[in-house]
C-alpha cells in the first residue's frame, strides 16, 4: 500500500539556542486534503558546535551587524523561498526522497549555498511531522516496531577546552553507570554523582559555574586531578569507581593540535605548571595507556586529530581491545570517513551528530554503516543545544549503545534525559523480550 502524506507548508524562523547565539527553527506542515482536517505539523530546532571539525557540514551565518553576525535569516530565508517551493506538495513520507531533494537543490559537497542548518533543520521538522501525522513516536517512526533499547548517558559532570574559560585543555569528562536494570537508575545515579562533586568542590573552594555542556569548570591543573575528583564524587556518592559507573573523555584534540610544530600543545597545563606541555601523537597515546591503568576509562573520544589517521591507527592498535576510540571530528558522521576508518582499522566507535552531515538520511547512514562493521554508536548533542530533544528519539530509534546529551542541569541537556524517560515508561513493557 503506498501512502501519500503531502507536504502543505514549510517555514522557518530564527530563534535563539542555549548559548544565545542564533539559530533555525523550522515548521512543516503535512496532511492529506480532507475537508475539516488541517494536517500536523512538526517542529525542529537546529543544534550548533564549538568545536566543530573542519570537515563538517557549514551552517550558514548571516556574517553582518546583527547578533555578532552569528544571524541566521539568510538560511532561515532560504527555507522560506527555495526549499518551500520545492518541497510543497512532495510525500513526507518519503524522507529519503525528501532529502535527496534537499542536497541536490544545495549542489555542493558541504551544504554551503544552502545551508546545513536551513537544510538539517527541513529534514528533521519533516520527519517529525510525518510521525505526529501517522500518530506514533518519533522513535518508532523513525526505529520501526524493534525499538525498545534506552542508550546509556555518557554523562559531562566536567567541562574544559573550548566549552569552558578554565585552564583543563581536555573538553569533556563523563562518567557512565554500568550494568543498570533502566534509564531511570542510570540518571539517578549520574545525577547523584553530579551533585557530590558540586559539593567536593564548594569544599575546596573551587569554582561550581558551569561550562556550556552544564559540566562544571573548575581550574584544575590537568586531566588527573580532574579524573581523582570525579573518583572520589562517585565514591562519597556511595558507587564503586569501575563497577556502579565507569568514565569517559572527550579529548577533542584536534583543537590541541598545533599544525606548525606537528605536536598537541596543552595551554591550560602549561600555564599551571608554569612551563611548556606539548605531545607528540605517541606520547599521546602513552599518556591515555598511564590514564587508563590508573582509572576506570572506558572510552576517549577523538584522542588524536582529524587529520592523523596514522596516529589514529597505532592509538586503535593499543587501546582498541579495552577501551571505546570514538571518532567525531575525524568522522564527522560522515559515511565516507566513516568506511575510510573501517578500511584502515582506526577506532572502534563514532559520535553520532546529525548537523554534522546535514540530513537525517545521511546521519542513518552512517549508522548503519558503522553498526554493520561492529562500531558502537553514540547520539550526540552539540555545545550549542535547544529544547528539541529529536535526538533522544533517534538513540532509541537505531538502538544506539550511548547517548551524550551534557550534564543533569540546563533543560536543553534535560530536555533529551527526560524524553528518554517517557520513551523508557512505554518501551520498558516489552524490553525482555
Ligand atoms: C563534542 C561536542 C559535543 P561541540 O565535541 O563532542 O559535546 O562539542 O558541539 O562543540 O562540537
Ligand atoms: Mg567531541
Amino acid at each position: 500500500m503506498f501512502r501519500y502524506l503531502p507536504i502543505r507548508r514549510v517555514y522557518a524562523r530564527e530563534v535563539l539556542d542555549s548559548r544565545g547565539n542564533p539559530t533555525v527553527e523550522v515548521e512543516v506542515t503535512v496532511g492529506e486534503n480532507i475537508v475539516g482536517i488541517y494536517g500536523s505539523t512538526g517542529r525542529a530546532m537546529v543544534p550548533s558546535g564549538a568545536s566543530t571539525g573542519k570537515y563538517e557540514a557549514i551552517e550558514l551565518r548571516d556574517g553582518d551587524k546583527r547578533y555578532r553576525g552569528k544571524g541566521v535569516t539568510k538560511a532561515v530565508h532560504h527555507v522560506n523561498t527555495i526549499l518551500s517551493d520545492i518541497l510543497v506538495g512532495e510525500n513526507a513520507l518519503n524522507q529519503s526522497f525528501i532529502d535527496q531533494i534537499l542536497i541536490q537543490e544545495d549542489g555542493s559537497a558541504n551544504k554551503v549555498n544552502l545551508g546545513a542548518n536551513a537544510i538539517l533543520g527541513v529534514s528533521m521538522a519533516v520527519a517529525k511531522a510525518a510521525a505526529k501525522a501517522l500518530c506514533i513516536p518519533l522513535y518508532q517512526y523513525l526505529g520501526g516496531c524493534y525499538t525498545n533499547r534506552i542508550p546509556i548517558p555518557m554523562m559531562n559532570i566536567l567541562n574544559g577546552g573550548c566549552h569552558a574559560d578554565n585552564n583543563l585543555d581536555f573538553q569533556e569528562f563523563m562518567i557512565v553507570p554500568q550494568n543498570t536494570e533502566s534509564f531511570s537508575r542510570s540518571l539517578q545515579m549520574c545525577e547523584e554523582v553530579y551533585q557530590e562533586l558540586k559539593e567536593i568542590l564548594k569544599q575546596r573552594h573551587l569554582s561550581t559555574g558551569v561550562g556550556d555542556e552544564g559540566g562544571f569548570a573548575p581550574e584544575i591543573a590537568d586531566a588527573k586531578e580532574a579524573l581523582k575528583l570525579i573518583i572520589t564524587a562517585i565514591e562519597q556518592s556511595g558507587y564503586t569507581p569501575g563497577k556502579d559507573l565507569c568514565i569517559a573523555m572527550d579529548a577533542a584534540a584536534s583543537e590541541l593540535y598545533d599544525a606548525d610544530r606537528k605536536v598537541y600543545y596543552f595551554p591550560g597545563e602549561s600555564t599551571k605548571k608554569g612551563k611548556e606541555i606539548f605531545r607528540t601523537s605517541q606520547e599521546l597515546i602513552g599518556y591515555y595507556e598511564e590514564l587508563s591503568k590508573e582509572f576506570p576509562i572506558i572510552s576517549i573520544e577523538d584522542g588524536l586529530g582529524e587529520e592523523d589517521w596514522d596516529g589514529w591507527k597505532v592509538l586503535s592498535n593499543q587501546l582498541a581491545d579495552r577501551v571505546l576510540l570514538v571518532g567525531d571530528d575525524l568522522f564527522v558522521t560522515n559515511p565516507k570517513k566513516i568506511q575510510r576508518g573501517i578500511s584502515e582499522d582506526t577506532a572502534n566507535a563514532v559520535l553520532i551528530k546529525v548537523n554534522q552531515i546535514g540530513t537525517l538520511t545521511e546521519a542513518l547512514q552512517a549508522i548503519y554503516l558503522a553498526q554493520k562493521n561492529g562500531y558502537e554508536i553514540i547520539v550526540s548533542h552539540r555545545s550549542g543545544e535547544t529544547e528539541d530533544a529529536f535526538i533522544a528519539d533517534l538513540a532509541v530509534a537505531c538502538r544506539a549503545g550511548y547517548i551524550k546529551a551534557g550534564a543533569p542541569c540546563r533543560s536543553e541537556r534535560n530536555a533529551k534525559y527526560n524524553q528518554l524517560l517517557r520513551i523508557e515508561e512505554v518501551v520498558s513493557r516489552f524490553k525482555s523480550i
